[in-house]
């Protein structure tokens, strides 16, 4: 199984060192996405972190997600498993469709939360 994009997105906008789970996320890097403070990573807010996420990998603005950009934050497998139709690049119809399987990965008791 894919490991995703979604703690490499963690890692890069909340500065972490490593996190295998968002289980092992600590309270400052929880912080920096949970913007009502309340503990848990709502769909909206995980929404507004993956978008910001994107424009902040997507350096020249194009919209897509070139390998020079991305590998800094994925390793190539990675980037080959979010690159779905092989075209070397990651679109937002792409990395949009992993992060929304990643947070359904990550929100283990559906209940649309993260916690
Ligand atoms: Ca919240
Ligand atoms: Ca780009
Ligand atoms: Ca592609």
């Amino acid at each position: 199984m894919t490991r995703g994009i979604l703690i490499a997105a963690i890692i890069l906008v909340a500065g972490a060192a490593s996190a295998e789970t968002v289980g092992e996320l600590h309270e400052n890097e929880l912080k920096a996405i949970d913007s009502n403070n309340d503990g848990f990573l709502s769909r909206d807010e995980f929404n507004a972190f993956s978008d910001y996420a994107f424009q902040e990998m997507d350096e020249d603005k194009n919209g897509t997600l070139g390998l020079d950009e991305a590998k800094p934050f994925l390793d190539i497998k990675q980037f080959q498993d979010v690159d779905r139709d092989n075209d070397n690049f990651i679109s937002r119809a792409e990395y949009d469709a992993q992060m929304n399987d990643d947070f359904n990965t990550a929100d283990q008791d559906g209940n649309g939360q993260l916690d």
